[in-house]
């Protein structure tokens, strides 16, 4: 055989492989994980996680608190306002409109983050 042959040959066995690699390692679970989980902010130690999300509009965020003390999640211009939430309570909202919404926490108001609609 000549070099080139050789190389070539080589190609073609290299070529199933790659394809194969590409196939596994194809991230379609990203797709799965936004059809599962809605968009979600931890409420953990005082603050957001995170503390600015992004989200297409009519998304539906959840918060959740994981501290051991209660929390209310209020938007700065009255948009949603959640009741004191205890310890993994839950509190979601749908953005049906585009904008960013910065919010805090009503009983600790050092606690701010944002929404952003897009
Ligand atoms: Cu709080």
């Amino acid at each position: 055989m000549t070099k080139r042959k050789v190389f070539l040959s080589g190609l073609v066995l290299m070529l199933p492989i790659a394809l194969a690699m590409v196939l596994v390692l194809h991230p379609t679970r990203a797709e799965g994980e936004n059809a599962t989980s809605p968009f979600e902010v931890q409420v953990d130690n005082f603050t957001f996680g995170p503390a600015t999300l992004t989200v297409p509009v009519n998304s539906t965020v959840t918060w959740v608190n994981k501290d051991d003390l209660p929390h209310v999640i209020a938007s700065n211009d009255g948009v949603f306002k959640s009741k004191a939430l205890d310890t993994d309570d839950k509190y979601s909202y749908t953005f049906s409109n585009a904008g960013t919404y910065a919010y805090f926490c009503s009983i600790h108001p050092k606690m701010v983050g944002t929404i952003v609609v897009k």
